[in-house]
């Protein structure tokens, strides 16, 4: 963005913590070792076309070998904290029946490096990787989040692990990302388990939910005492101002914004074209609301841009399209920066949901592809710019009485991205992904100088 105010302290109150962000699929690598068993990122990704370079996480960072290293590069930067996910079928090879104590000794060892290192961790139970078992059980059912059996195993797997690093975990975070998970996973086949069922796949995202209401329970039965999400949430903008593309945005809004906070913070699921979603969910609703809706510790908000939408044309199965929003620099990745669509959001938040417990940003990142230069420097003043403007998009929301405590970058070090495969680099650290080297980017050395800056 080129222009960003990268002078002057950013007015963050005292103790407000930052971290960064990672995921075990997208940093782990070691597929297979250990006993761990197939997600269904394993078998996306081994399908000709899903993936845009035909890569796959089998070796991403090979974190799983280089903890330590890693480790080391956290304690270096300074953050308070660090968001990792747990891979569930490294603890539960087939989603079920017996752990795998391999899985579970690599997150103890991990938590105590942190630990040790004075950095407090945060884990997300569910970052997308399902054991492929229960997406294709042997007979062929299962069903993943679409059947409600998948949110009862998902509450065994959080107490199990919670029993093993509870003691020492600051943060919990049971699912990431629920609407990307039901809508690009389920709806649209975009990410696994690549399944394209348009408005069909609404169970998956009431299962999605169910499991993190039951994950929470789980948690507290443990003694867990923070608690919270990392819903990914954008403000939704019309693509033109017509009617039909603002009751597109209106719709869209709905299924990306509201059917995950207002089950969460109300309770209840928001109104669709004139009834409530909840009508289209399965299962008893109402009592499923209940788990959902328990009181959390913190409401985690992952959040990238706003996102565009205008109306399809006649007879199409779906009645909107994304749309562009115009006007603004673009990342690598093609997306809008938009520091002030975070402070719009928060505000929304706070008004929307008065009972909303204190916010942690659980991601805010960008992608950009700078490599290192002849001497090794990776001089990505972009994401500086981008990380500046946005840490002040926090502040001003705070100081317009948004109680936000937290920003975590996406992410420590560049990693696999998804559908995007190795192409968009979000990273503090550049990767070498033949050497694996890490490399602190500029803008590392920026986060460490900001976070010391900021106590
Ligand atoms: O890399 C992802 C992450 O896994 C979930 N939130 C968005 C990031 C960037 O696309």
């Amino acid at each position: 963005m080129g222009e960003g105010r990268t002078t002057g302290r950013i007015n963050l109150p005292a103790g407000f913590e930052f971290g960064t962000s990672t995921a075990a699929y997208q940093i782990e690598g070691a597929a297979t070792e250990d006993g761990k068993g197939p997600s269904i990122w394993d078998t996306f990704t081994a399908e000709p076309g899903r993936i845009i370079d035909g890569s796959s996480g089998a070796v991403a960072c090979d974190h799983y070998h280089r903890v330590g290293e890693d480790v080391a590069l956290m304690k270096r930067l300074g953050a308070d904290g660090y968001r990792f996910s747990v891979s569930w079928p490294r603890v539960f090879p087939t989603g079920s029946g017996p752990v795998n104590p391999a899985g579970l000794d690599f997150y103890d060892r991990l938590v105590d490096e942190l630990v040790a290192n004075g950095i407090a961790p945060m884990a997300t139970l569910y970052h997308w990787d399902l054991p492929q078992a229960l997406e294709t059980a042997s007979d062929g059912g299962a069903g993943g989040w679409l059947n409600r059996e998948t949110a009862l195993r998902f509450a065994e797997y959080a107490a199990v692990v919670a029993e093993r690093i509870g003691d020492r975990v600051a943060h919990w975070v049971p699912v990431n990302e629920p609407n990307v998970v039901s809508l690009l996973g389920y709806a649209m086949g975009m990410h696994a388990p690549g399944k394209a069922l348009l408005f069909d796949a609404l169970p998956a995202a009431h299962h999605a939910l169910l499991g993190h209401g039951l994950a929470v329970q789980a948690l507290r039965a443990a003694g867990a005492t923070s608690i919270g999400t990392a819903n990914n949430h954008a403000p939704i903008r019309p693509a033109n101002d017509t009617d039909a593309d603002r009751a597109a945005a209106d719709l869209f809004d709905a299924l990306w914004n509201g059917m995950f906070a207002d089950p969460v913070l109300l309770g209840r699921y928001p109104a669709m074209d004139g009834s409530s979603l909840g009508e289209a969910m399965p299962g008893p609703v109402a009592e499923d609301l209940a788990v959902i809706s328990a009181p959390l510790d913190f409401y985690g908000v992952n959040y990238y841009n706003p996102m565009g939408v205008a109306a399809a044309p006649e007879g199409a199965e779906v009645p909107f399209v994304y749309g562009e929003v115009t006007g603004y620099p673009t990342t690598d990745f093609g997306w809008p920066v938009v520091p002030e669509g975070l402070t719009e959001l928060l505000l929304h938040l706070r008004a929307t949901y008065p009972g909303m417990p204190p916010v942690r940003i659980t991601e805010s990142g960008c992608s950009y592809n700078t490599g290192p230069d002849e001497h090794g420097v990776v001089d990505d003043q972009a994401r500086i710019d981008y990380l500046d403007a946005h840490l002040r998009a926090v502040a001003d929301a705070i100081e317009q009485g948004v109680d936000v405590r937290a920003y975590y970058c996406w992410s420590l070090m560049d990693n696999f991205e998804w559908a995007e495969g190795y192409t968009q680099r979000f990273g503090l650290v550049h990767v070498d992904y033949d050497t694996l080297v890490r490399t602190p980017k500029r803008s590392f050395d920026w986060y460490a100088e900001t976070i010391r800056a900021c106590r």
